[in-house]
């Protein structure tokens, strides 16, 4: 039975690789479909607390996944070989930089390397990790063929970016349109059939490098805007302009507009990381990409500027950042998740100790996180942990905070998010 076949009637068992933000909730939406699904995950961990029916990943309820895991439609498991019982597989593993800001693309290839041996005619293998132009064909296609399976004869190779935004209310894996883009138009069209099973919209592009480049336009897209923003904000400082009512001002204007706002730095796994994978490739063609690294230099720039920032607002109080309490309001690198991976709270946090500052901090979301090589714990937001900070510094704004008694209990607040807007009080200075 070809895989088209299998696909339309149910029968293909589908597989993902790398069982995180991406892949977890992606085996969920396959095996809700009614498909079987074959988690494979490098971490015992994870399939564990998965086998269990325990999510780990917020976007992914345990009340979901349970019942799915215990109907047998959701397998995790740290053996490769039962890749062999998949018809198509999807790649979810990270695409970090390496400490010279280039690609490193190894989880890809080992990702790709444990599956190669077990790939059997007629199968399909997405690759959704967000990477450079060129990825797909130049280093998966090739390890890909090197069990004898051959793109295009007995095997489908696809590039299907990932969208997930965690702690997204409203769109999730079911209900965002998929790019995808094939090695071949066949490629292609089997790419559509398998995500077509459980997406509810699926867009196919010319080739492997129009959908990795896609993706890389949408978050540098983001990157820029974001830079330019925090570019202006310190602008608007020496202006004595309030950029955050600018902005709003500007999103009233219903069309060829679309509001983006400074903050204290760049967080994620994605957005101050995707734009250097094309920057990094753009070299190889004499091409230097200056907006993508104009824009990483000022989002890099911002945690430093937030840190002035917090000396200037201690000095009208005539106060000095060191011996100074600080406590820091929210750390996640965005609200109302608990991911901290490159989240600015992490150098802010390290910048303050460095100037002497008594630090704390208070993360609903975040119980603790390592501030350079010094674990901090989160505080309880009592009156008394506000009242006897000499500042109190907003980094993420969860929505989850009584922003009404930090404003009644604190003596100054720097808010780097404009989490008080509703608030006119002269000890609140706005980023
Ligand atoms: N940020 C700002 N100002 C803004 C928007 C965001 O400073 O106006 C900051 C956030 O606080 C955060 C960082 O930028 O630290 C990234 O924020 P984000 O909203 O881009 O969120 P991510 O990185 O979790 O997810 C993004 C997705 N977000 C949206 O589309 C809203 C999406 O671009 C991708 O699906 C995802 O990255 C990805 O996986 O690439």
């Amino acid at each position: 039975m070809s895989l088209e076949q299998r696909l339309n009637d149910g029968s293909a068992v589908l597989g993902v690789v790398g069982l995180g933000y991406v892949g977890l909730p992606l085996a969920v939406e396959m095996a809700k479909s009614g498909h079987k699904v074959v988690g494979l995950e490098v971490s015992e961990g994870k399939v564990a607390e998965i086998m269990a029916g325990r999510s780990y990943i917020p976007d992914v309820p345990s009340e979901e996944l349970a019942p799915l895991v215990s109907a047998g439609l959701i397998v995790a498991t740290t053996d490769f070989a039962m890749a062999a019982q998949a018809d198509a597989i999807a790649i979810c593993v990270p695409t970090p930089l390496d400490e010279m800001k280039a690609p490193d693309t190894s989880y890809m290839e080992s990702a790709a390397t444990s599956i190669a041996p077990h790939l059997h005619p007629q199968m399909l293998v997405t690759l959704e990790s967000t990477t450079y132009p060129g990825t797909t064909e130049e280093v998966i296609q090739p390890i890909l063929e090197a069990h004898g399976r051959k793109v295009g004869t007995d095997l489908y190779l696809a590039f299907s970016p990932e969208r997930v935004d965690p702690g997204n209310p409203v769109y999730q894996t079911r209900n965002t349109p998929k790019v995808v883009g094939g090695v071949t138009p066949e490629c292609t069209r089997h790419a559509k059939l398998f995500y077509e099973r459980f997406i509810d919209t699926v867009v196919p592009v010319s080739s492997t490098r129009a959908a990795e480049m896609t993706k890389l336009l949408e978050n540098i897209f983001r990157s820029v805007n974001i830079a330019l923003m925090n570019e202006l904000l310190q602008l608007c400082e020496r202006m004595n302009i309030n950029l955050w009512d600018v902005v709003d001002a500007a999103k009233t204007k219903p069309f060829g507009y679309m509001p983006f706002y400074p903050g204290p730095g760049l967080g994620g796994h994605c957005i101050p990381i995707d734009p250097f994978y094309l920057s990094w490739k753009a070299r190889e063609y004499d091409f230097h990409t200056e907006f993508i690294e104009l824009s990483g230099k000022v989002n890099e720039s911002m945690p430093y500027y937030v840190v002035r920032r917090v000396m200037d607002a201690l000095n009208t109080n005539a106060k000095s950042l060191s011996g100074a309490r600080v406590l820091m309001l929210g750390v996640a690198y965005k609200a109302d998740i608990d991911d901290m991976r490159e989240s600015p709270a992490i150098l802010i946090s390290k910048l303050l100790m460095e100037k002497g500052a008594d630090l704390v901090y208070h993360d609903s979301w975040v119980p603790k996180f390592k501030a350079g090589d010094t674990e901090v714990f989160s505080v309880d937001l009592t009156s008394e942990e506000v009242s006897s900070a000499d500042i109190v510094v907003i980094i993420t704004n969860h929505s989850d905070t009584d922003y009404a008694a930090v404003v009644r209990d604190a003596q100054l607040i720097l808010d780097t998010r404009n989490a008080l807007s509703a608030f006119d009080d002269s000890k609140v200075v706005r980023l």
